[in-house]
């Protein structure tokens, strides 16, 4: 069993029922433990069309038995289940489920790269990443996700001053 960090999603109808949804079909789907669930906290979209609404997102932390590209279809497969449809990119979407993280594992393929190649940037990833496993550790950056958050954090404050 590999520790996966899935990152949640959510800024279409009633998002705190996609994401409860999302969660409870985790915890159902087989081949996986849900161990951890971060707070569900709101957040400014990044890209994607102007004017979208605000996000929900949260972070988990399973433990399964499935490979990476199998994981990945059953998150897709969770996504269709809850409506999401792919339109705009970064556009609006009932739930949105990536993987963050799979053990310290790297894959690159045409349909999938781990680690997120961009969770080191996003706040409102960082921040449920940080509750579910602050020492985490970044496969290549070899830096844990505590101190990547604070790093993040600290570059926002000097951009808005
Ligand atoms: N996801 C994106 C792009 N922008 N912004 C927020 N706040 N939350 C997201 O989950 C998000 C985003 C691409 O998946
Ligand atoms: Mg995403
Ligand atoms: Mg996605």
């Amino acid at each position: 069993m590999i520790n996966a960090y899935i990152g949640l999603g959510s800024n279409l109808g009633n998002r705190r029922l996609y994401v409860r949804k999302a969660v409870d079909l985790l915890k159902h789907s087989g081949d996986m433990v849900v161990e951890k669930t971060s707070s569900i906290y709101e957040t400014d979209p990044v890209g994607g069309p102007a004017g979208q609404c605000k996000f929900l997102n949260g972070v988990v932390k399973i433990k399964t038995s499935l490979k990476p590209d199998v994981l990945l279809k059953r998150l897709q497969g969770i996504e269709q289940s809850l409506k999401r449809k792919r339109t705009i990119k970064n556009g609006p979407r009932t739930i949105d489920l990536d993987i963050l993280a799979y053990g310290n594992k790297k894959v690159k393929t045409s349909d999938l790269c781990i680690p997120h190649p961009r969770f080191t940037e996003r706040d409102f990833v960082l921040k449920g990443f940080c509750e579910v496993a602050p020492g985490f550790i970044h496969p290549m950056l070899g830096e844990s996700v505590k101190s990547i958050y604070k790093k993040v954090k600290k570059e926002n404050k000097a951009c808005r001053s």
